[in-house]
């Protein structure tokens, strides 16, 4: 069973906040017991010292372990988002301004990621216009997309839930609007969803939405002028009036 990204991703959080708070507490009272120890009035002659070899080895060696091991957890949790499973179900997600959209493997489309629970989930991600990132804070995953290359990321689906996906790179004027969800299904609502043909139905979401377009993304662009992937014919984008 593969590592979870999220939970490696919080672990290595917790241990660099560990590791500043047993900094903050080592100096803070060094600082005081000097502040004490060298006060001008219990020393009115200043001393000339000269190197202190170990303590010098001392405040290299140690420091030199200690972003050592941040590095392995850091390189650890990187090497599992790289590494994606072979099993993984793909998506593709396109981002334009200011919306994202999701295409399936059997040409079902959608404005909101429908996953099945307990699934390797691999987004290929898209940009027809600017630059913009994938973020799903819940699962501590966030990947650029950038226009003319293929950018990618995995995480596994642990809970029953509807969570944010959000832009986290400025692409211009309403960059905060470039929100969506993510949507985890029981895997028979998902197949159920899955082969339905492209009509929009939301299974069992509320509506989160508000002022989201519920239209079909219709992605007629091939990323780079790369044609790997026949695309859908129509073009039924309905383009939000952005222009002010
Ligand atoms: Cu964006």
């Amino acid at each position: 069973m593969r590592e979870n990204i999220g939970v490696q991703v919080d672990q290595t959080m917790m241990l660099i906040m560990g590791v500043c708070f047993l900094l903050l507490g080592i100096i803070s009272v060094a600082m005081f017991y000097f502040l004490y120890k060298y006060s001008a009035k219990r020393n009115t002659k200043t001393e000339d010292i000269h190197g202190n070899t170990p303590l010098e080895i001392i405040w290299t060696v140690v420091p030199l372990i200690l972003v050592l091991v941040l590095f392995f957890y850091g390189w650890k949790g990187f090497e599992n988002m790289r590494d994606i499973p072979d099993d993984a179900f793909p998506v593709k997600i396109t981002g334009q301004m200011w919306k994202w959209g999701f295409e399936y493997e059997n040409g079902k489309k959608s404005d909101t990621l429908f996953v099945p629970i307990d699934q390797a989930i691999r987004l290929n991600i898209y940009s027809i216009d600017v630059n913009h990132s994938v973020y799903i804070p819940a699962y501590r995953v966030k990947e650029d997309a950038v226009p003319g290359r293929e950018n990618r990321l995995w995480f596994e689906t642990t809970g029953l839930d509807t969570l944010v996906i959000t832009c986290a790179e400025y692409c211009g004027l309403d960059h905060s609007v470039m929100l969506t969800y993510m949507v985890v299904l029981p895997e028979d609502k998902f197949q159920e969803w899955y082969n339905t043909p492209n009509v929009e139905t939301t299974p069992t979401t509320t509506d989160t939405t508000g002022t989201k377009d519920t239209t079909t993304q219709s992605d007629t662009t091939s990323p780079g002028g790369d044609t790997t992937k026949p695309q859908g014919t129509t073009d039924t984008t309905n383009k939000k009036d952005t222009t002010r």
